[in-house]
């Protein structure tokens, strides 16, 4: 009995090893981004067609933020760095953030 107990904990501890935990990308909106540079993020940045990316984008624009992607930790925060430099380079106050999925 305290074998299986045994058994589980070790089974339950290596799964948590071996699944990494997951990050939801999410772009915000703001006012002053225009629309076209959005879609731009959508394509180059997370690798969305046109039609989904414009999908996207318009959801951003009427609810205020969306999913962009699901990452591990890592690829998020590169994510999340690459649009901030993008944005700021062409002068637009666009963010992501991240979320524990
Ligand atoms: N709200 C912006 C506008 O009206 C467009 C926009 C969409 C900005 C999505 C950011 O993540 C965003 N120009």
């Amino acid at each position: 009995m305290s074998r299986d107990i045994d058994l589980r904990e070790e089974y339950e501890t290596k799964l948590d090893i071996d699944t990494p935990k997951m990050y939801k990308v999410i772009l915000l909106n703001d006012d002053y981004t225009i629309m076209d540079f959005v879609v731009e993020i959508l394509m180059k940045i997370f690798h969305k067609q046109y039609e989904e990316a414009v999908d996207i984008m318009i959801t951003i624009h009427k609810v205020g933020k969306a999913l962009c992607g699901v990452y591990p930790y890592d690829i998020a925060e590169a994510k999340i760095i690459q649009v901030k430099k993008l944005a700021r380079k062409n002068g637009f106050p666009l963010r992501a953030i991240m979320e524990e999925e």
